[in-house]
């Protein structure tokens, strides 16, 4: 039986009792006020941080793991499994996959595999945790690596800000900048396309906005397939409590959870911000 180590970076917002139950590595992304760097979730909890970039007057920004993490976390989990298989947010928004990959190419103790979710936060979750359930079941790297594949087919996120500004500041959003001036004034409903993040629907308000996502997720949960679904919020959780109820009650084929945009994505998308994010389940 193959013995492989599953590695994430901290963007999935994995809990602790999920990561301890599955045995899943982290790299931490981190935030930066000014000189100060803080890795989320060691240096500083989400609570703490939505307070802190409140009461700063200059905005954070954030750093990807540099390579030496990588280098010792692959190093180290090479001297007792035979394959790492690496998660991480979408290459489009982060240089994070890229680092991991190139880390990956230069360690000889064990091979290094990489897996772009082309999404973040708890969508990429669920890839790095059907990954380790299918590693500790005893499948293979390519059955892995094949089911991910598949997982991609049927992920959704779509997500709507508060406030388009932190993303325009950060750069991170693409296909909009010729009408990002009206852009600023809508709430549109974001998604990925293409590993970028783009307005996938201009709505004029935040409650349109919601009631496009259940329309979107409505055309999957119709076929009656078995879904996973997740409530992803910036420090709204009655919010996404509503959401969840709505979604429970409305179907009977929807597993939902509840997660949240922890520091390093709430810096780009800010406090206030929904999303909902789906995939199909194995029968
Ligand atoms: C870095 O500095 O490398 C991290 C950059 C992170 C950019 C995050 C942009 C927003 C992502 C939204 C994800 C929504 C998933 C449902």
């Amino acid at each position: 039986m193959p013995n492989i180590a599953v590695v994430t970076d901290s963007t999935a917002y994995l809990s602790k009792e999920t990561l301890d139950k599955y045995g899943i590595t982290v790299v931490p992304l981190s935030v930066v006020f000014g000189e100060e760097a803080y890795e989320e979730e060691v240096d500083i909890t989400t609570d703490e941080f939505y307070k802190k970039m409140s009461e700063s007057e200059e905005l954070p920004t954030t750093s990807q793991p540099v390579m030496g993490t990588f280098l010792e976390t692959f190093e180290k989990l090479g001297e007792n499994h035979d394959a790492i298989i690496s998660i991480h947010l979408s290459s489009g928004i982060s240089g994070t996959y890229s680092t991991a990959v190139t880390v990956g190419e230069t360690v000889e103790e064990v091979d290094v595999h990489c897996f772009d979710s082309e999404v973040s936060c708890a969508p990429q979750g669920y890839y790095v945790i059907e990954a380790a359930k299918m590693a500790q079941d005893g499948h293979s790297v390519d059955d892995i690596m094949t089911r991910l594949s598949e997982m991609r087919e049927s992920m959704r996120a779509y997500f709507v800000v508060d406030n388009l500004n932190h993303l325009h500041r950060g750069g991170r959003l693409n296909g909009a900048q010729a009408i990002v001036g009206s852009l600023l004034k809508i709430k549109p409903v974001l998604h990925f396309e293409n590993k970028l993040i783009v307005p996938f629907e201009k709505v004029r308000t935040a409650k349109k906005a919601v009631n496009r996502v259940y329309e979107l997720l409505d055309e999957d949960a119709a076929k009656g397939e078995p879904i996973r679904a997740t409530v992803i919020h910036a420090q709204r959780p009655e919010k996404a409590e509503e959401i969840r109820n709505h979604l429970d009650q409305k179907y009977d084929n929807l597993e939902i959870d509840i997660s949240y945009f922890g520091p390093v994505i709430g810096t780009h998308l800010g406090e206030g911000s929904i999303g909902i994010g789906w995939y199909k389940q194995k029968d």
